[in-house]
């Protein structure tokens, strides 16, 4: 599992936004996001880059620390 953390997660809107965002990453699976931690938790079957999920994360509006 590899964990992140997603700055400006304010609701459970966000947290569906990520967790639906990455859930379509190639390879990205039992996507795990924890609004109070801040954190998206997952299971990254075909070893994407990391700079891959940053910038869809950033793309829907929040950065990656
Ligand atoms: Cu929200």
């Amino acid at each position: 599992m590899e964990t992140i953390k997603v700055v400006g997660m304010s609701c459970m809107h966000c947290v569906k936004s990520v967790t639906d965002t990455l859930s379509k990453l190639d390879g990205v699976q039992q996507v795990q996001v924890n609004l109070e931690t801040g954190t998206a938790t997952f299971e990254n079957t075909k070893g994407l880059p990391a700079e891959q999920i940053k910038l869809a994360i950033k793309m829907i509006g929040f950065e990656v620390a």
